[in-house]
């Protein structure tokens, strides 16, 4: 029998995407974000959904292409596919707004996107988009209408996806016999070493490990074939997998080094989760204790990068509007707004204004991209206070 283990509560948490127009709005939803391990699959996962409706809807404000870090690893990863595969027809579940897919426009691409205003964008730039929530159904549908894929990616996506035994069953269904599918979520192994909890929110409703996806993949079918460890988004792994029937594609070696890593690193062990967790306490009192003093110094802090995972740092830490002025960030469609749960503003980003010298690092998966762009607010002696690895000015 599979049993279900809390191991963290972060507290009360918002719906990372619902950026306020006001910011004192009285309807606002909050959920207890809590943390469990299955110790039969030994997936990690929250203990509550939140409906899918309410994260993933026509105002959906994350862009894909909002990084040039994000652009040139999708364009770089499309040569690959495209160079080792070969592939006449490509199947991406989670298109955004088309960032990777528009990199397909000779081959039969197809996109889903259930955030009806990100799946507009991609329907006018001609890729055929279903804005509707990956499930059997759907699948059934698109191969109805465009036969079995080459390639299926997603990047970011199934990680959201509650019903993992359906969500990789509708792969299995939408491949070719020689098709592959390709994964892309931030790593486990990642999360307890950075003790980055704010991987952990609403969305992200698993933080998948090497060792679960293998567990929950075999029993659809599907066979781990390679693994890459990506810089992205914090420490993700890029995970191929084929048809367990298909023996043309080698298994690669580094698929049971990941899975020797991550037993050495107790991955299956309760005990590691028990660890992670009074870890994250300790961040916690850390960090609000760095962002007390410069306070009490008079210190203006801003944000920089309002991101959905900066919001379980916020939400809980309970640093609110009191302890940073506002966010700076490059997205449009947050800008202007305040942040879901602390009611911070977020303003446009053009450049960081002279008289701030702190910088809460929201964005700190983009550290060597932005440490580049601030030169200048480094070099004017300018710092960022990071809660990766643990709390400290950079
Ligand atoms: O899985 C998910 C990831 C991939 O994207 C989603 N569930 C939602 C979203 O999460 P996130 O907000 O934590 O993602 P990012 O890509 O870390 O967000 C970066 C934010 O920082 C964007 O709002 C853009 C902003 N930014 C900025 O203002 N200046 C980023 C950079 C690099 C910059 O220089």
């Amino acid at each position: 029998m599979a049993k279900k283990i809390n191991f963290l509560n972060l507290g009360k948490h918002p719906i990372t995407n619902n950026f306020l127009k006001v910011q004192n709005p009285n309807n606002e939803f909050f959920y207890n974000l809590d943390l469990i391990f299955n110790s039969e699959t030994k997936l990690v996962s929250l203990k509550n959904f939140v409906s899918p409706k309410r994260m993933f809807n026509d105002k959906y404000a994350h862009r894909a292409s909002a990084s040039k870090t994000m652009r040139l690893a999708y364009s770089k990863l499309a040569k690959s596919i495209e160079k080792k595969f070969k592939p006449k027809s490509i199947l991406e579940i989670g298109s955004n707004d088309g960032v990777f897919i528009k990199h397909f426009m000779k081959i039969n691409n197809i996109g889903v996107e259930p955030c009806k205003n990100l799946a507009r964008i991609t329907n006018k730039m001609k890729i055929k988009t279903y804005d509707e929530f990956w499930n059997i159904s759907l699948s059934k549908k698109i191969i109805k209408h465009n036969k079995f894929f080459d390639v299926i990616y997603s990047a970011n996506t199934i990680s959201h996806i509650h019903n993992l035994d359906e969500t990789f069953q509708a792969v299995n269904n939408s491949l070719n016999n020689n098709g592959i599918f390709i994964l892309e979520d931030p790593s486990l192994a990642e999360v307890l070493k950075n003790r980055s909890y704010d991987q952990f929110y609403d969305e992200h409703a698993y933080v998948f490990s090497i060792t679960a996806l293998k567990n929950i993949t075999k029993k659809v079918g599907l066979q781990i074939f390679n693994i890459e460890k990506l810089k992205t988004h914090g420490g993700s792994n890029r995970v191929y997998f084929k048809k367990f029937s298909n023996d043309k594609i080698k298994i690669s070696n580094n698929v049971s080094k990941h899975l020797k890593n991550e037993k050495q690193m107790g991955i299956h062990k309760l005990d590691v989760y028990r660890k992670f967790s009074k870890n994250v306490k300790r961040s916690k009192k850390k960090l609000v204790e760095i962002f007390r003093k410069l306070k009490k110094k008079g210190e203006p802090i801003i944000g920089y990068g309002a991101t959905y995972k900066s919001s379980t740092v916020l939400n809980y830490c309970n640093l609110n509007h009191e302890f940073i002025d506002y966010f700076l960030d490059t997205t449009p469609t947050k800008v202007g707004k305040f942040t879901p749960g602390t009611h911070i503003p977020i303003m446009k980003y053009n450049g960081i204004p002279s008289n701030v010298r702190f910088a809460f690092l929201g964005a700190w998966n983009f550290k060597e991209e932005i440490f580049k762009k601030e030169k200048e607010f480094i070099k004017r002696g300018g710092k960022f206070i990071s809660h990766v690895p643990y709390p400290k000015i950079l």
